[in-house]
């Protein structure tokens, strides 16, 4: 039985409609979240971005659990052969180092154009990826960006939908959003602890076990100091509403309220800077 659920037929809607910006653009720039690496990367975009020169952003580094950035930057790189690089959005040199590698990627483009006498012309490209994983924000960013270094010249004002970020980068502005098709479970449950999935899809409980399993895997110390549990008390949702004392009528422990503020704890990084994914178990290839 399946626990996390998916919609095909809107799943191939939304692929069709991400081919079409898709086709527009020189570089592509997706977003991947840093605690979930593995899931949170869509293992088709070769193919999806038409081999396009892709730059990834393993986003929410802030969030992750730094020691891990690392292997999974090489991880990425090494199956895509695309640049990888940590962002967050606390980090503000970032940007410029998205607009540089944009630029760098397009180089063998623009030679192409030219060989073929097309007028030189800025390189587009635009922000995919899964839900939740910070393209808006991104965008928002590079937006931000444009303005700052732009603003006062004349003929650089929004035109459509494109942006320009500065005389070499257009950014389209709306995001191309990855449908999270995955016939995988425990990569559904992952993206469901990052928020990645609808929260109709899934129970909160559900969702919150799989967690609590995960974190006392690899940061069982962690766990407990944040709880307040001995080294040999059991954590479960039980056991922490009850250290919570968030009780229902007959005594019963309200599991319910402990995996929403479980899960809502964990995404904002209340609990911890946690990456959820060793790269480990899946360099086998
Ligand atoms: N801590 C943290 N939060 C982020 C970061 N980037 C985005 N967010 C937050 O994650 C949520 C989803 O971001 P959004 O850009 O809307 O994601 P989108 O669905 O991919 O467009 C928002 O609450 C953002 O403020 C980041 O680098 N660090
Ligand atoms: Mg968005």
């Amino acid at each position: 039985m399946s626990h996390i659920h998916w919609y095909p037929g809107h799943i191939a809607k939304a692929q069709k409609q991400l081919k079409e910006k898709l086709n527009l653009v020189d570089v592509i720039i997706e977003v991947t979240d840093a605690r979930i690496p593995y899931s949170s990367w869509y293992k088709n975009t070769n193919e999806l971005c038409l081999n396009k020169p892709r730059l990834i952003l393993m986003n929410k580094s802030d969030l992750s659990d730094s020691e891990y950035n690392k292997p999974w930057a090489a991880f990425l790189n090494k199956k895509t052969g695309c640049k990888v690089i940590s962002t967050s959005l606390s980090n503000k040199n970032d940007i410029n180092l998205i607009i540089s590698e944009v630029v760098n990627l397009s180089k063998e483009i623009m030679q192409k154009r030219i060989l073929k006498g097309l007028m030189p012309r800025p390189t587009r490209t635009m922000v995919i990826g899964m839900p939740n994983v910070g393209k808006s924000s991104t965008i928002n960013r590079l937006v931000k960006r444009a303005k700052t270094k732009t603003g006062a010249k004349a003929g650089v004002t929004r035109q459509q939908q494109w942006v320009r970020i500065n005389d070499k980068v257009e950014l389209l502005d709306t995001p191309g959003i990855i449908p999270t098709v995955q016939d995988d479970q425990f990569q559904a449950l992952k993206l469901a602890c990052v928020n990645s999935i609808g929260e109709n899809a899934y129970d909160s409980e559900y969702v919150a076990c799989g967690l609590i399993e995960i974190l006392l895997k690899y940061y069982n110390q962690e766990i407990r100091k944040y709880y307040g549990f001995s080294e040999n008390e059991e954590i479960n949702l039980s056991s922490i509403a009850l250290k919570k004392n968030w009780i229902l009528k007959n005594s019963i422990p309200d599991t319910k309220r402990a995996s929403l503020i479980l899960l809502s704890s964990f995404r904002d990084g209340k609990m911890g800077k946690f990456t959820l994914e060793r790269v480990e178990d899946y360099d086998i290839i």
